[in-house]
């Protein structure tokens, strides 16, 4: 499986620059809060792990992934803000509904990120079912919160 083969969990840290200075905007999704909260906290950690200070990450929620791209925004239109880091969990069901908004995020986020000239990373876990949502917030195959915030630190390095 693609993530299991690639898991960023491992990334390499050697070329990331300073980001002691670098102001980063948080957006998390409510839906699945609990793991949400779980892969914010994997981010914030990386952060904070690589030379972020605390009071330049600012955490900011909106109701559900769809949300993502607003939220995403409306930080990096922020001229202090360097990089949007963007979170959330989207599951399959009985219907389409997550196509629609994993396509919406998707594009969405190269949008603003093309926009802005910054880095918006692309944290939005989606699965067929809850199990696999565990295992990639904090289960088998990592956190992948720690991979959104790893790529916006190789993206202000680039
Ligand atoms: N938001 C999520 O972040 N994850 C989900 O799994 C999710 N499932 C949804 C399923 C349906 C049928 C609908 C209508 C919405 C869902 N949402 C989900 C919420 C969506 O991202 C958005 O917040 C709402 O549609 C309001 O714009």
């Amino acid at each position: 499986m693609a993530t299991a083969l690639k898991n960023l969990n491992d990334y390499n840290k050697e070329n990331f620059s300073d980001i002691s200075e670098k102001k980063f905007g948080i957006v998390q999704a409510e839906w699945h809060s609990d793991i949400t909260d779980v892969l914010c906290q994997g981010a914030i950690d990386t952060l904070l792990e690589h030379g972020a200070q605390k009071e330049n990450i600012f955490r900011n929620m909106v109701p559900g992934s769809f949300e993502l791209t607003l939220g995403a925004q409306l930080l990096a239109q922020q001229e202090e803000i360097d990089a949007v880091i963007c979170i959330g969990v989207v599951i399959k069901g009985d219907t389409k509904h997550d196509d629609y908004i994993n396509n919406a995020v998707a594009n969405g986020l190269t949008t603003v990120s093309l926009k802005y000239n910054k880095p918006v990373s692309f944290g939005l876990v989606t699965t067929n079912n809850l199990e696999q949502a565990l295992d990639r917030a904090g289960g088998k195959h990592g956190n992948k919160g720690i991979e959104a915030a790893a790529a916006a630190i190789q993206m202000l390095s680039f």
